[in-house]
Parts: C-alpha cells; sequence; structure tokens
C-alpha cells in the first residue's frame, strides 16, 4: 500500500487491476480520466485490453464506448485500440493507432468542442455512461478523492457513471493536492446561474472530487508516470512564428487594444504553439496571466521566470523533463496553477468575459481565412477540435499558427479552400506562419484573399494562389467570396494523385 488511501472504506476495496477490468461488462459506457496525456488511468485499461483480446480468441468479440477528457497515452488508446475494443470514440484523440482505425473506417468517433462534453452527457445524448475509471493521487480520510495531473470531465464522470473504478497513482506528486479547484454550480438551463470567475486565479469551487464510496467497484493502485512525450527542439520555422506573434502582441499594446501585462493567454496543442510561449519568455511582457487547458513546457518555463504570474487549466502536457522538475518541486506551484474541470477551462461564458488571446494550431487556412484544424485533405482526421472552438469563437483575439508548408515542402497550407472547416472565416482575426502575420480583423473577404496570400503563403506557392484569386475574380458566380468551385479543391486532389500540391 502507498498510503495514499487514507479512507478505510474505499481501502477495502483495493484489487488487482485484471480484477476491476472484470467489472466492466461488455458494450459498456465506459468514461475514463485523461487529458492530452496526463492522469489516465494506467493499468485497468492496459487489462481490460487484454480482456478484449482474449474474448476475441474465444469467439465473443466484446468492445465498450470510451469517453475521455482529450487525448490519452498508448496504455489506454492505443491498448484498446489495437485489440478493436473501442465500439465509440470520443472527444479528443492523438493516438497513431486510434488515428488509423478511425480514418481505415474501423472506428467511429465524434469530435467534439471539449466544453460541450459534459453538457451532452448530462443531457444523456450519449446514452448512459456505465462505468467510470478515474485517476486520482489519493483519497483523504474523509472520503474525497484528490485528483491527479488533469481534471478534465471527472467530476462528470463520477457523477453520472453506476460504477466507479478508481486507480490511485503514487507516482503523481503528493503535494498536487490544494492545486485543484472544482467547481460544483453548473446545471442545465434554465437552470443555469453565472459562473463566478472575473480572474484566472479566482477558485470558486473545492480541492477534492467527491464520490459516494458505494457506487466504487473496485480501487487499484499504481506507480506509473504520465505519458510526457518530448517536444521536438524549437526549429527556425516555429522560431518565426513566435516573433511575429510577438510583434502583434507588442502593436496591440503600442495602440492601446491591449494592456501592458496582455490579456490571459490560451494556447493550443504541439510544436508551434509551445514555441510561441517559450518566445514569451524574450518578450517585453511581464506579469502574464493564462487562461487555457493545457499547460506544456513553454508555459511553465514562463511561470518559472516568473513572466508569467499564474495559469489556469485543466491538465498538464509536460516533457519528461518538465514534469521532472515539477515532481520536484510541486508545491511552489501551487499557488501559480489551478486546474478546473473541462467545461470550466474551456467555458464560452469566462473565456468571452476574460477576453483571452487564443492561440491554436492548423491544418491549413483558405485564403478567406477558414480554418481547418482536423482533416488532412478533407477526409483523414489527424487530432479532433479539442478546445480549440471553445476558445477561438470566444476569444478576445483569435489566433491560428502554422508553417506555411507541410509534409517536406509539397503541401501549402494555405489553400484557394480548406477542404473542411472547423473555424469559419468569422471566427478567425489573425493568421500566422513563419513568412508574417495576416491581420484580418475589419476586411472584407477579398482584402483578406490579399493579405493571407501576400503574407502567410510561401513564395512557392504565392504565384498559384495569386492566379486562382485572379481567375475567380473575374468568372466567380458572385464576387464576395470568389471561388472557382471546379478548381476550388483540386490542390488537395493533386496531393492524393500524384503526392504534391506543386
Ligand atoms: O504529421 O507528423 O505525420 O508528419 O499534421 O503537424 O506541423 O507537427 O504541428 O504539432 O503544431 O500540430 C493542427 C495537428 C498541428 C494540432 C495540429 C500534419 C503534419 C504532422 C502535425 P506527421 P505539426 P503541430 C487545445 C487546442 C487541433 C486541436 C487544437 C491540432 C501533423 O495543432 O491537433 O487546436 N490542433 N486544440 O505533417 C497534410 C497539412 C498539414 C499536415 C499539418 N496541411 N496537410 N498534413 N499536417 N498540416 C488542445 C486541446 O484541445 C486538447
Amino acid at each position: 500500500m502507498s498510503g495514499r488511501i487514507r479512507n478505510r472504506q474505499f481501502a477495502a476495496k483495493v484489487v488487482a487491476a485484471e480484477d476491476a477490468a472484470e467489472l466492466i461488462k461488455p458494450g459498456d459506457n465506459v468514461g475514463m480520466s485523461g487529458f492530452t496525456g496526463a492522469g489516465y488511468p494506467k493499468a485497468v485499461p492496459a487489462a481490460l485490453a487484454k480482456r478484449v483480446a482474449t474474448s476475441r480468441e474465444i469467439g465473443r468479440p466484446m468492445k465498450v464506448g470510451l469517453w475521455t477528457g482529450a487525448s490519452t497515452a498508448p496504455e489506454l488508446d492505443g491498448a484498446l485500440a489495437e485489440v478493436e475494443g473501442i465500439e465509440l470514440r470520443l472527444p479528443y484523440q492523438s493516438d497513431p493507432a486510434v488515428r488509423e482505425k478511425i480514418n481505415s473506417g474501423r472506428l467511429d468517433y465524434t469530435d467534439i468542442h471539449l466544453s460541450h462534453v459534459a453538457q451532452r452527457v448530462w443531457q444523456g445524448i450519449y446514452g448512459e455512461l456505465d462505468v467510470a475509471v478515474v485517476e486520482i493521487s489519493g483519497i483523504t480520510p474523509d472520503g474525497d478523492l484528490i485528483p491527479s495531473s488533469s481534471v478534465g470531465n471527472n467530476k462528470t464522470w463520477l457523477e453520472q457513471a453506476d460504477r466507479v473504478i478508481l486507480e490511485v497513482n503514487s507516482w503523481q506528486s503528493a503535494d498536487l493536492d490544494g492545486m485543484h479547484d472544482i467547481y460544483y454550480g453548473t446545471a442545465l438551463p434554465p437552470h443555469r446561474r453565472p459562473i463566478p470567475l472575473t480572474h484566472p486565479s479566482d477558485r470558486i469551487g473545492v480541492p477534492h472530487l467527491k464520490c459516494p464510496a458505494d457506487k466504487v467497484i473496485a480501487v487499484v493502485e499504481t506507480e506509473s508516470p504520465d505519458r510526457n512525450a518530448p517536444f521536438t527542439p524549437p526549429d527556425e520555422t516555429s522560431r518565426q512564428i513566435a516573433a511575429h506573434v510577438l510583434d502583434f502582441l507588442d502593436l496591440e499594446v503600442r495602440s492601446g487594444r491591449l494592456p501592458r501585462e496582455l490579456l490571459p493567454l490560451q494556447s493550443g496543442v504541439g510544436n508551434v504553439a509551445n514555441t510561441v510561449l517559450a518566445g514569451l519568455q524574450d518578450g517585453p511582457f511581464e506579469g502574464l496571466t493564462a487562461y487555457t487547458e493545457v499547460i506544456q513546457d513553454g508555459m511553465l518555463q514562463l511561470i518559472e521566470s516568473g513572466t508569467l504570474t499564474m495559469a489556469s487549466a485543466t491538465a498538464f502536457s509536460l516533457s519528461p523533463t518538465a514534469v521532472e522538475r515539477f515532481n520536484r518541486d510541486t508545491a511552489a506551484y501551487r499557488d501559480k496553477i489551478v486546474l478546473r474541470p473541462q467545461e470550466i477551462s474551456n467555458h464560452p461564458e469566462v473565456v468571452r468575459r476574460l477576453g483571452c488571446l487564443a492561440m491554436n494550431g492548423i491544418v491549413e487556412a483558405d485564403i478567406y481565412g477558414n480554418i481547418n484544424s482536423t482533416h488532412v485533405m478533407g477526409s483523414r482526421i489527424q487530432n479532433g477540435i479539442g478546445g480549440s472552438g471553445d476558445f477561438a469563437r470566444n476569444a478576445y483575439v483569435s489566433i491560428f499558427v502554422t508553417p506555411s508548408l507541410a509534409k517536406s515542402g509539397a503541401v501549402s497550407t494555405i489553400v484557394p479552400m480548406v477542404s473542411h472547416v472547423d473555424h469559419t472565416e468569422h471566427d478567425v482575426d489573425v493568421i500566422v506562419t513563419e513568412q508574417g502575420l495576416a491581420d484580418l480583423r475589419g476586411l472584407s473577404p477579398k482584402m483578406r484573399a490579399e493579405l493571407i496570400i501576400e503574407r502567410c503563403a510561401h513564395p512557392d506557392f504565392r504565384p498559384a494562389l495569386r492566379d486562382y484569386f485572379e481567375r475567380a475574380q473575374q468568372s466567380s458566380y458572385g464576387l464576395h467570396t470568389p471561388h472557382l468551385l471546379d478548381e476550388a479543391l483540386s490542390w488537395h486532389q493533386s496531393f492524393i494523385q500524384h503526392g504534391t500540391m506543386r
């Protein structure tokens, strides 16, 4: 026993992961913890995957519905996808095995705004939640659950599930206790009340999750690290993108549209977003705050240097070296980090009130400013919309960042028409590539096209984009947003057929 289970009722329920997995039935909807590789259960999903494989061998295939906070890790998503044990997956994934199953048509996936998951589950849209499998970092003598490195949808899973399996992970720092703020005031309309949060550091709830002991059917002890994938070191392209973003923010401050300490930052997942944050380290700004979903390395460094005074999020997504630093001295971060349920970290009401500055990565943008964040060549899912829509739609300034080229230069990320739309032109204020920055606010579609082509597109693709735009202005059906419909997606078709948009 790790000493993390300080309540006798819960301690009496400790079993092996294999025994806990036996309590999940074929066809169950299972709500698991986990958000961007943090705080997911480490032992029960693997044991469940083994069980799924054995069931198939004896001719009794079994699948479960898998709901999480966001992406998890190979031990969870990967293990269950490999054995084809997932019926329907929601709401965000980034696992290669899951991606492969979805794109080969063998796994159903519903990709939804992260702030919407809880209310959809309360409404019963996805059916009953049968089992919750939630990682926590400890249980108090009173039977309260101390969350671990992500909160995600855990409050909802624990409330809604008929049966609960807990994984108590003693690898997670005991000093996480006190870092979380679990708000129990949300409700469905017409009973909703304003969420009383007016500053990213506000604490409006309680530090622990609640779950009646009689719902808990098993407690499993683990001591396993989070996924903690390393980030690729910032390259020249990411550095240039970061520099453009910093110049833009500086100009906004100088023109009086942003205060010197900016407004709460939101930063999406991925290497580019992480580099932009790292860039803030060298910028002229101080006293910054963050109201975001994930705390990546870049944000942790900003906290360590004092540039960022505090960050509100729902999860960590750190590299192994950053997590080592964090775990060594967790208590030092406790008054600078608040982890909340994702329906609050991503809540449109709060994002709008605080005036977040949203920065998210994309797959491609079109010349009019529509954004595709999720689908490669219009049909192949990469990860999912995640929280990018929660923030972009409601941000004070919504910024999207991407290198101008993908696939070793064969693909232009600026295209005539996006092959899938996640964020419409109406929700996109600024697009940034290493080539430059296009501030689209206040511009008509044609003005936006001029700017995006000249500022953001790679020089190799600029002539073809100009040519498309000019010809569209001559023969388009309408001239508000000129398009050549028989040609608009030909760049993608060319990549599919010939491996290049060139
Ligand atoms: O694939 O590794 O197989 O080559 O997409 O691209 O350039 O490494 O960029 O890590 O910043 O991720 C949009 C995926 C960018 C991410 C996306 C291919 C590229 C590579 C990754 P390979 P990069 P990043 C908060 C906010 C949506 C969710 C979101 C994302 C892979 O930012 O998932 O914002 N965003 N959530 O080759 C073909 C293109 C491509 C392309 C990229 N135009 N065509 N392939 N790729 N552009 C967090 C949460 O909500 C949890």
